[in-house]
């Protein structure tokens, strides 16, 4: 519930749907403030450990291939601000996009739940382990907005 990390990724169907940029401004005009971003193709390893916890799943094989595929990178990011984890969820919208509110990003732009565009950790615990399979320390940024007492006050 205050300052918080989370990990948000574009998954490769929202790389080649061109929703960079509009994952990053809904993110950015929220108030949020981007604290690692980079493009990559996950070796097999890091996306089977990304979602370990769905390894008994009969989708987990698919999940896998589609993420480590290569027809577009994955755009890995970590965002920062109050309540990020779960506002983060809010903003993507529920995993099957035919739940998900119009207005979040799953529900303005996805119909398939196998191609739901963006991942984001569900969970404290969840968003320090994906910030750390995806990211070294030293990729991921402390810095502070000159604004930020209008944003976080
Ligand atoms: O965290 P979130 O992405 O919203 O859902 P998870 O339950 O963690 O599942 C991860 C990922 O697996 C989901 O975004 C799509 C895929 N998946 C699927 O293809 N079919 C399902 N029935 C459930 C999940
Ligand atoms: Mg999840």
């Amino acid at each position: 519930g205050g300052v918080e990390r989370t990990f948000i990724a574009i998954k490769p169907d929202g790389v080649q749907r061109g929703m960079i940029s509009e994952v990053i401004h809904r993110f950015e005009r929220k108030g949020y403030k981007l604290v690692a971003i980079k493009a990559i193709v996950p070796p097999k390893a890091l996306a089977e450990e990304h979602y370990g916890d769905l390894k008994a799943r009969p989708f987990y094989p698919g999940l896998v291939s589609y993420m480590t595929s290569g027809k577009a990178p994955v755009i890995a990011m970590v965002w920062e601000g109050v309540d990020v984890i779960r506002q983060g969820r809010r903003i993507i919208g529920a995993t099957n996009p035919l739940d998900a509110e119009p207005g979040s990003i799953r529900g303005d732009y996805t119909i398939s739940v196998g191609r739901n565009a963006i991942h984001g950790s569900d969970s404290f615990e969840s968003a320090t382990i994906e910030i750390g399979l995806w990211f070294k320390p030293e990729e991921v940024y402390n810095w502070q907005f000159a604004h930020a007492e209008w944003i976080e006050s």
